[in-house]
This record gives structure tokens, C-alpha cells and sequence, in this order.
């Protein structure tokens, strides 16, 4: 198969509540998203890329330019066997995962509409359902978080993450504890700490599921030694950019779990890379989210098809985040907290191109 053409698109799409994480505050969503023509066949994906270079270093602006300067000449008039073959064709640019997963998804999309399979049975998936939690962010107060905990728990959710930072960590998670006392809660610090800070130690006293990326964003070194003085399992989200970086963390005792990400890891290819190594060494994975819009979340459910992907991830409903989704249907979670896969081809739940041109601030086409 052979690409075509691509669209680049910026969409703005406004949270319902603002998501404030240790690193900042989020409000207006601007998502790159990309639509590829593959042989008269429509593909899409997105790139997670945020507003600001606070998560990772890409951003929206890099991700535009290094898909139009560097990726789509990679790819222009190149047969493509499989989809499976993309991620290998763009190595040669280093890093900028967020950017490639834009294009390699949605040639996966392509493909996988092309065979009228669903994107979940190309991908090997194996699950009919998938687990879901939430990712709640930094709250005013106490007494508003706790009521943000219940809504969640009482629309059937399986566990609980609660973002923190220096400052608010031990007492919101104590407050939670006290108030849940059974419930599946977990941290994520978004690599707010450093290794000698206590409050880290102290949250080994709530069961907690794990604490995700309490060290420096690219430091799995120290996130080992930190290991080693915990009984709460660390799970690695920033750190976690390709396989080798996997086989690193789990061989030095960095976690014990591992967060895949899509645009994290440039892809469903080393998406699976990394779900594989996992599973051969018996290390649980679950799919972190990026405030997604439909598109996303939609690939973020193929690859939870995966056996591996064992954990509830931070895959909620559409509901959870737009009061109006960009795919029809939107993403539906059931009572019992769970993401059916979809059966229809491709990533399985239709893009509303009317609504998405409406939302679109810019636009450029690459033939
Ligand atoms: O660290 O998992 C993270 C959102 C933006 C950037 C980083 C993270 C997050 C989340 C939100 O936790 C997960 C979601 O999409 O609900
Ligand atoms: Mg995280």
C-alpha cells in the first residue's frame, strides 16, 4: 500500500473541568491529529503531543513540523507492506514518538479497515473488554477530591489514581484510605520528587496499587535505588521511551509495572514491543492516557485488547473529559467498569469529519 496524501489538523477541544497534574494545568486542548488517504482508504490517529514541553519535550508545534519536514518525506510514494513496517521506516528521526505514533496509528487504521478487521484482531488482541480506571487530578480540597473518588467508584470504575506533588501527597491519600478503605488506589507524581524525599516513603503505609513516576522523567537509575527502599511497586511512565528502556528498568529493579502509552512509545508497533517483553518477564502493563479525543482513545483501546494489558488503565469514557466527542459513538464505559472492544473495522468507531472540520484551527495537506 502506498500513503497517499496525509492532513495534518489542530483541533481545539475544551475539557469540562480543568486537569491540573504536578507539572501544570490543563484547560483548552489543542490536539494534532492526522488523516491519512491510503490507497483511497481514510486512516486516522493522533499525537498526544500537549500544549506545553512540561510532560515530554514535543509539543504540538514540534510535532507538526517533524511530521511535515521529516516523517512524511520518509514515507511519500514508499510501498508500505504492513503497518506493521512503519515504525521501522522512521527511525532515522530520533525521538519525536509523539509525532510518529500520529502516522503510524493511523496507517494501522488504514490497514486494518482495508482487511475489514477490527484494529484490536490486527493487533493480536485477545480481550473482549477492557479494565478501566481514572486519572484524577490535582483538587482544591479534600472534601472535593473525596467527592470526585465516589462519582467515579459509583459509575463503576476499578480503580483510582490520584495525581500528586510535594505538598499534596500523604494527606489526600490518607483522607482517601480512611474514607475507601478497600478501594484499588494508586499515585502519579508526574516526576515532581527527588530521591531522598520522604513523603515517598510514608505512602508505603496505604496499600497503595503503585506510585508511578515519582523521579526525574528520564532517570530510571535513581527510580531503582528508590525501588529498593519500597514495598509499594513503582510503575514508569515518562521514563519509558522504547523497548531498551523497558528491558533497562525491569533488569535494574526500576518498577515492577510499566504505563505504555501510544504516543509515549511512537506507535502500536513498539507499543507491542513493550507489552511483550513485559509479559515474558512477568511485569503487568496498563495504558496511561493524554486527555485524548475520541481518535486516541479509540487506538488506546485496540492496544488495551492485548493480553498483557492485565491492569485497569486510565481509559474512561468520552463523557469523562468533552461534552461532545469527536467519533460516533463515543466511548461507553459499563457498570461493571469495563471498555467493550469495538467489532467494526478499523479503530472502530466512526470519525465525525463535519464536526472535526468545525473544530479544526489549521489545517495543512501533504501530497
Ligand atoms: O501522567 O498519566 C499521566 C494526562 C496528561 C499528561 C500526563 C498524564 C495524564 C493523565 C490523564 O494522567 C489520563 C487521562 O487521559 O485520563
Ligand atoms: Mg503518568
Amino acid at each position: 500500500m502506498r500513503i497517499r496524501k496525509i492532513t495534518l489538523r489542530e483541533i481545539h477541544l475544551r475539557l469540562l473541568a480543568p486537569f491540573e497534574t504536578s507539572f501544570g494545568k490543563s484547560e483548552l486542548r489543542r490536539i494534532l491529529l492526522l488523516d491519512a488517504d491510503v490507497d483511497g482508504i481514510p486512516g486516522w490517529g493522533e499525537s498526544t503531543a500537549g500544549e506545553t514541553p512540561f510532560y515530554s519535550y514535543e509539543t504540538v508545534e514540534t510535532a507538526w513540523l517533524i511530521l511535515r519536514d521529516y516523517l512524511w518525506p520518509i514515507v511519500r510514494g514508499r510501498e508500505i507492506a504492513s503497518a506493521a513496517d512503519v515504525w521501522e521506516m522512521l527511525a532515522p528521526v530520533r525521538g519525536h514518538n509523539m509525532a510518529k505514533a500520529a502516522l503510524e496509528t493511523a496507517v494501522w487504521d488504514a490497514e486494518a479497515r482495508r482487511k475489514n478487521v477490527p484494529l484490536a484482531k490486527l493487533l493480536g488482541g485477545t480481550r473482549e473488554e477492557i479494565p478501566c480506571g481514572v486519572s484524577i487530578g490535582i483538587q482544591p480540597s479534600i472534601a472535593v477530591l473525596t467527592a470526585k473518588v465516589e462519582e467515579a467508584l459509583a459509575a463503576g470504575y476499578q480503580r483510582i489514581k490520584i495525581k500528586i506533588k510535594p505538598g499534596y501527597d500523604e494527606e489526600p491519600v490518607r483522607a482517601l484510605r480512611e474514607r475507601f478503605p478497600r478501594v484499588r488506589l494508586m499515585v502519579d507524581a508526574n516526576s515532581a520528587y527527588r530521591l531522598e524525599d520522604a513523603p515517598l516513603k510514608r505512602l508505603d503505609a496505604f496499600h497503595l496499587m503503585m506510585i508511578e513516576q515519582p523521579l526525574g522523567w528520564d532517570d530510571i537509575y535513581s527510580h531503582a535505588r528508590l525501588q529498593r527502599q519500597l514495598e509499594t511497586p513503582i510503575c514508569l511512565d515518562e521514563c519509558i521511551h522504547d523497548v531498551e528502556h523497558a528491558r533497562a528498568a525491569i533488569e535494574t529493579g526500576a518498577c515492577r509495572i510499566i504505563n505504555i502509552k501510544l504516543g509515549r512509545v511512537g506507535g502500536h508497533m513498539p507499543a507491542r514491543q513493550i507489552h511483550d517483553l513485559c509479559r515474558a518477564k512477568s511485569v503487568p502493563v496498563w495504558c496511561g492516557g493524554m486527555l485524548e479525543s475520541g481518535i486516541g482513545r479509540a487506538h488506546n483501546i485496540a492496544m488495551s485488547s492485548l493480553e498483557n494489558f492485565s491492569l485497569p488503565g486510565d481509559v474512561a469514557a468520552s463523557a469523562r473529559y468533552w461534552a461532545e466527542d469527536i467519533i460516533q459513538p463515543e466511548v461507553e464505559v459499563t457498570r461493571q467498569g469495563t471498555i467493550r472492544i469495538p467489532t467494526a473495522p478499523g479503530i472502530g468507531y466512526e470519525p465525525r469529519v463535519d464536526r472535526i472540520e468545525s473544530l479544526t484551527q489549521r489545517r495543512e495537506v501533504l501530497e
